[in-house]
């Protein structure tokens, strides 16, 4: 008999961290990490398992789909929007292939279960586009439908991936006499940047906002690579994590679509540093831009409108910009570098 597993993959990264930490929290026990590195002891201590290898080697999916039975994915492995712009065909695979990969063996565990698997992806805002900042100030809060005209590798790698995912979902293999429609459960989320108190991000461009706050609680200083007036969404790792847990756990027929926007605040880059300061009046940070950095940033949109979200799963952040400080990003990262 093959185990029931939920497979997680990326699970060394930021967010699978966090969806380790929460889902053991609620007791469940039959996680299986995927990581190109060893999990720290955190990760291992709370998963049965955690495979070391990366998501484009075939023979090591095949070993997985062997090995286990699975319910779940939560397909976390990425490249970041600023490194995969150094990479872009490295990016393209792993953020493309690898994800094609990935909801191959959702697709065949489905069909070797005769149940649907729950396929979780995170998407992303670099999949809109803003052409100017005047257009992306009068743009507002955008919709999932406007803007889809990423400006990145990574937007691209996101945009094809969540259609992809409509593909497993709705069309596989369409003109086979075996209908294959919703053995893949896809559900997808639109994330802002992501700011967690416990780890730091690595390649993204929305980086630095935690960049800014980690080096305050330090006392180190910080060049910010973003204008003060930079602004795009953001919100805290445990409003992220309990989106992915609110929207995996909806019935699939309350969702009215497959991907999803989020929000909880977005402040520019200095009004930022201005919240920091109410805590780290000494924090040391220089607005130092990087032209190319910044203009991924400006494609990015100030605000996105979840309503649909909200509607179809009860989405509502829990941390508005004051609460993420005051409950979450403070007391953790203090107490995060006071033990370190
Ligand atoms: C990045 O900056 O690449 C990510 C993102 C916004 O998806 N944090």
């Amino acid at each position: 008999m093959r185990k029931t597993v939920i497979l997680i993959t990326g699970v060394n990264g930021e967010i699978g961290h966090g969806l380790v930490r929460s889902l053991h929290k609620e007791g469940v026990t039959n996680l299986i990490g995927v990581d190109l590195n060893m999990p720290d002891e955190y990760v291992q201590e709370r998963t049965q398992d955690c495979l070391v290898g990366n998501i484009l080697d075939k023979n090591l999916l095949e070993r997985i789909n062997a090995q286990y039975e699975i319910e779940a994915i939560y397909h976390m492995a990425a490249l970041l929007s600023t490194r995969a712009e150094f990479s872009p065909v490295i990016a393209h695979e792993v953020n493309v292939d690898g994800t094609l990969n990935l909801l191959d063996l959702a697709m065949e565990q489905a069909q070797s279960r005769g149940k649907p698997v729950k396929f979780f992806f995170p998407s992303s805002i670099a999949v809109y586009g803003l052409p100017s900042l005047s257009e992306k100030s009068e743009a507002g809060a955008i919709h999932e439908d406007d803007y889809r005209y990423p400006q990145t590798m990574y937007g691209c790698n996101k945009l094809y991936c969540e259609s992809l995912g409509d593909y497993y979902g709705y069309y596989y293999k369409r003109l086979s006499a075996t209908d294959s429609k919703g053995l893949v459960d896809f559900r997808a989320i639109r994330f802002p940047g992501i700011i967690s108190a416990q780890t730091l991000p690595a390649g993204g461009t929305s980086d630095y906002a935690p960049e800014m706050i980690h080096a305050a609680a330090k006392g180190e200083h910080y060049d910010c690579f973003v204008r003060e007036d930079a602004t795009i969404p953001f919100m805290t790792m445990t409003d992220a994590i309990l989106a992915i847990e609110l929207l995996m756990a909806a019935p699939q027929n309350t969702l009215t679509q497959t991907v999803y926007n989020i929000k909880a605040f977005n402040p520019s880059a200095g009004e930022f540093f201005t919240k920091l300061k109410e805590y780290f009046p000494e924090a040391d940070v220089k607005f130092v831009i990087n032209d190319n950095r910044q203009s991924i940033i400006d494609s990015w949109p100030a605000d996105v409108n979840d309503d649909q979200a909200r509607q179809d799963w009860g989405w509502s952040a829990i941390h508005d910009l004051d609460k993420a400080f005051s409950d979450y990003l403070i007391p953790e990262i203090r107490s995060r570098y006071e033990h370190s």
